[in-house]
């Protein structure tokens, strides 16, 4: 249980590193139980830190072997070693070498930091705090040190060794199995950015030509046998390479660079110096074991991975409160390069979904921190929807300020000036105060704030005058530790609406893009010569992170959903539509009739746009999610009740589509050989989306068709939809299919992973046994997070009816694997903690059993310090 002497880092106690590390010699013996690992560091004194302080180095659970300075062993009374500190009170005062040998079990190492084995390959995790966890190190992102690493193995067992950099020199080690490797990585880094891999495995790869000319060798290497599965991975890489030389300028600076792909891994991916790691769900690919949906995250995980060589490696954060430096900058840059490669306004929509879904609620609930936080006590319990998607909304609402233009030019600064550095967000903000000429300290606000501002807007037409109005406020509510919030800089992006489409928009308030900039508490702005009563559609391309309220009636927003050419509001005007529907049906109104009507435009939409834009129609026609209603009623939820809203809402709207249903769903059917493509994967989503509507008002149809959709299915995009439409419908057709699928992919383990899944998000009672009897399968295991979170992420995060139970059930399931989970592997027990975030927010006797469970974790001896961590915050 977390004491109070858990200690909390805070960015205003930064001070730069006592010593300055010049170049590390690592030399690296893999052994599944017996590493080695001799580390040699050359090191002098930081005139800017404090120079009567000792070597104090990180170290996390490490077994010394020796200590060395200048080649001569140190006596142990010379030193304080714990397997948390290495602290050195005697050395030179000039540059002196410091030899340092640690004894590691890569096999014993569950929590997947640092060196670990992931079946049967050596891999590593730094990030955040993990290469502390190979040697005693000053393991913060400021030290930035070149690397040479010789890593050595058995032959058979690792006949692939890779590192950091470039490769060396390779050899047998005479008389033995083994032999080595030696890399060299000539940019400084951050321990964070370390990494080896040692292993048997097959890869893929071929030559990119920079754009000055260099070749370089790419490869994504996987576990033997899976070669086949790599090629989407390396032309996703390929295109992401040239995406950023194209847009940015940017290009690579090392011979070779390397993907590796492990099963066993606590988050995505992570994109060590040449040589990315990842998480084997966003590498391997083929159509019959991958989704539409895999592939796209493949692909943007990829693209991720290697932005940040500049944004993240070239110049990385001076210290862990800057994480939004690289993770927002990064995921704006793989949201763009998304955009660029398919759809960017169902790119777009589906980010937005993803904001709403997982970090509104964050940011409305008890983990709720700014962007930058001021403090933490776990830095990995901050690699959050908060920094990684807000922080990118962050980038895009400064190039809508800014304009594009300034925002190119402030990028190429912020590249020349920091490259090589250890940066802070000041740094970044000071790029684009330099090309924009413009004062961001008032933007800067929105990192150290917490909270989703709430704005109103609302709308006032003077027929005589031929003006228009607008008038607006924003409101951000209380969060934990900052009670009152003050304005902040908000881009409002916006047009005036009429069923002929777009007005003129003479205002001076608004600039030539259409943003007016929101800075007060409230503000208006009136536009002149509008001939008409418009339709104001705010927040275009959803330009601000921000909660809207805009008094439109149904037939406003009918206008918007027919006429705006803001493609983001147009699905927007039907959700909202719609959510108002379900919390009035939540909150017992029977709105049957206005359903119908809804119904009735959504058809006609269906009819004039499917054939043209299937992907954007089907994000029309799917109606608001569990948490999107959640979040609009706000507290003592039944969720039951939304449950049971969502599922008459559904039905009425597929009565009324029932004449379109199935003719379209016939004449989306697939013809000709898979491809992953976005206008392919978009007319599979529309078909498979009008499956889920037939099966909602007529389940023997709707089983017809999902079991002859999973007969025909020439890929998994198909198969899988049909079976997760089964699974809404209980019956042997349905437990015929799900043993079925669980037979023909018993050796897969990333395809097990989906149907594990969509088992434990099944809204039935009898779900806590199904989930009982999933554990017990071959496949399951509890070391390895992407089985923990398919099945128990899946539940508890995706299950609202039953991970709420009335009867406490569901959170006390959670709570039995966090606390035997936590032994194994605190990241991810910590991760799926969070489920629990809302738990203020639901109904009466839920609470209560919410906190009972809470509390039993809390009691449990010896808790890690992730989990104490999310687990106090949760009961603050
Ligand atoms: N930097 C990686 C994500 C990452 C973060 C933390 C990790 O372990 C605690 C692992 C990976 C990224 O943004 O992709
Ligand atoms: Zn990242």
């Amino acid at each position: 249980m977390k004491t109070d002497t858990t200690p909390i880092v805070r960015l205003e106690d930064y001070r730069p590193s006592d010593f300055h590390i010049e170049k590390v010699h690592l030399d690296i013996s893999l052994h599944p139980t017996e590493t080695r690992v001799i580390s040699t560091i050359t090191l002098l004194r930081n005139p800017a830190g404090n120079p009567s302080a000792p070597l104090a180095l990180d170290g996390d659970e490490l077994v010394l072997k020796s200590v060395k300075i200048e080649g001569e062993e140190v006596s142990p009374s010379d030193y304080e070693a714990t397997p948390q500190s290495l602290v050195i009170r005697k050395f030179p005062e000039r540059v002196f070498d410091l030899t340092i040998e640690t004894a590691l079990n890569p096999t014993a190492n569950t929590k997947l930091m640092g060196l670990y084995r992931s079946n049967g390959i050596y891999c590593t995790q730094c990030e955040a705090e993990g290469f502390r966890r190979i040697t005693y190190f000053l393991d913060r992102p400021d030290v930035m040190t070149v690397y040479t690493t010789r890593l050595e193995a058995d032959r058979n067992d690792a006949p692939v060794l890779l590192g950091n950099g470039n490769p060396n020199e390779r050899g047998d080690v005479p008389d033995s199995n083994r032999h080595y490797a030696i890399w060299h990585d000539p940019f400084p880094k951050p321990a964070y950015l370390f990494a080896v891999v040692g292993g048997n495995l097959d890869h893929v790869g071929k030559t990119f030509k920079t754009m000055s000319g260099r070749d370089v060798d790419i490869a994504v290497y996987v576990e033997k046998g899976k070669g086949d599965r790599a090629d989407y991975a390396l032309d996703a890489l390929e295109r992401s390479m040239r995406w950023d030389e194209q847009t940015f300028g940017r290009e690579y600076d090392l011979e070779v660079f390397n993907v590796v792909a492990v099963s066993d891994f606590n988050m995505g991916a992570m994109e060590n110096k040449g040589l990315n790691i990842f998480n084997d769900k966003y590498v391997l690919a083929s159509s019959e074991t991958a989704t539409d949906g895999d592939y796209a995250g493949i692909e943007s995980v990829i693209a991720h991975e290697y932005f940040h060589n500049w944004t993240g490696n070239r110049i990385t954060c001076r210290d862990w409160f800057q994480l939004c430096l690289k993770e927002g900058l990064t995921v704006f840059r793989d949201q763009e390069f998304s955009a660029d490669e398919r759809s960017r306004p169902v790119c777009r929509i589906s980010d937005i979904k993803t904001l709403r879904a997982r970090q509104f609620p964050e940011d409305a609930g008890p983990l709720a921190h700014p962007v930058r936080p001021p403090q933490y006590s776990e830095i990995n319990n901050f690699y959050t929807a908060t920094v990684y998607e807000k922080g990118a909304e962050l980038v895009r609402m400064l190039k809508t300020l800014i304009g594009a233009d300034a925002f190119r030019k402030g990028m190429d600064i912020y590249f020349d000036s920091c490259d090589g550095t250890a940066a802070t967000m000041e740094d970044f903000l000071g790029a684009f105060e330099q090309s924009s000429g413009k004062d961001l300290s008032h933007f800067a606000k929105w990192y150290g704030q917490a909270g989703t501002p709430h704005i109103t807007v609302k709308g006032h037409y003077d027929a005589t005058a031929k003006t228009y109005k607008l008038d607006f406020t924003q409101v951000t509510q209380p969060t934990p530790g900052q009670p009152s919030k003050e304005p902040l800089v908000i881009p409002v992006s916006l047009g005036l609406v009429t069923s002929k489409g777009d007005l003129p928009l003479d205002c001076s308030s608004v600039n030539e893009n259409g943003v007016f900039v929101l800075d007060k508490a409230s503000d208006s702005i009136v536009f002149s010569n509008v001939s008409e009563e418009p339709v104001p559609s705010v927040f275009r391309n959803f330009s601000a992170p921000v909660k809207v309220s805009l008094e439109l009636d149904s037939k406003d927003l009918l206008t918007l959903l027919v006429h705006d050419s803001d493609p983001f509001n147009r699905w927007q005007a039907a959700q909202t539509i719609a959510t108002r529907l379900l919390v009035r049906m939540v909150n017992g109104e029977d709105c049957k009739a206005e359903i119908e009507a809804f119904a009735s435009s959504l058809l006609e939409f269906t009819n004039e746009t499917a054939a043209s834009d299937p992907a954007f129609t089907a994000l029309v026609l799917t109606m608001p999610g569990e948490s999107d209603i959640i979040q609009e009623i706000g507290s003592d939820i039944d969720p039951d009740a939304i449950f049971k809203s969502r599922t008459i809402l559904k039905r009425i709207l597929s009565s009324v589509l029932s004449p379109v249903l199935v003719p379209l769903y016939n004449s989306l059917a697939n013809t000709g050989p898979y491809s992953p493509d976005a206008a392919s994967a978009g007319k599979r989503s529309l078909r498979n989306l009008l499956l889920d509507l037939i099966a909602c008002n007529n389940s023997a149809e709707g089983e017809k068709l999902a079991q002859a959709q999973i007969q025909s299915a020439t890929n998994m995009t198909e198969h899988f939809a049909a079976l997760s439409v089964l699974s809404h419908i209980p019956g042997n057709a349905r437990e015929n299919a799900f043993t079925e699928f669980g037979k023909r992919y018993s050796n897969e383990p990333l395809v097990l992973d989906k149907w594990f899944a969509l088992q434990a998000v099944i809204p039935e009672e009898s779900v806590l046994g199904r989930i009982e009897r999933l554990t017990q399968n071959p496949a399951y295991a509890i070391s390895n997070p992407n089985r923990v979170r398919a099945v128990y992420g899946a539940f508890a995060m995706s299950n609202l009816t039953q991970f709420n139970r009335a009867d406490g059930k569901g959170y006390d399931l959670l709570a039995d694997l966090a606390i035997k989970l936590d032994k194994i592997n605190p990241q991810i027990t910590a991760r799926l903690l969070t489920a629990f975030g809302s738990w203020r927010r639901m109904n009466g006797v839920r609470q209560a059993h919410a906190e009972a469970a809470l509390k039993r974790i809390a009691a449990q001896p010896d808790l890690s310090r992730d989990t104490s961590d999310i687990v106090q915050r949760s009961l603050a």
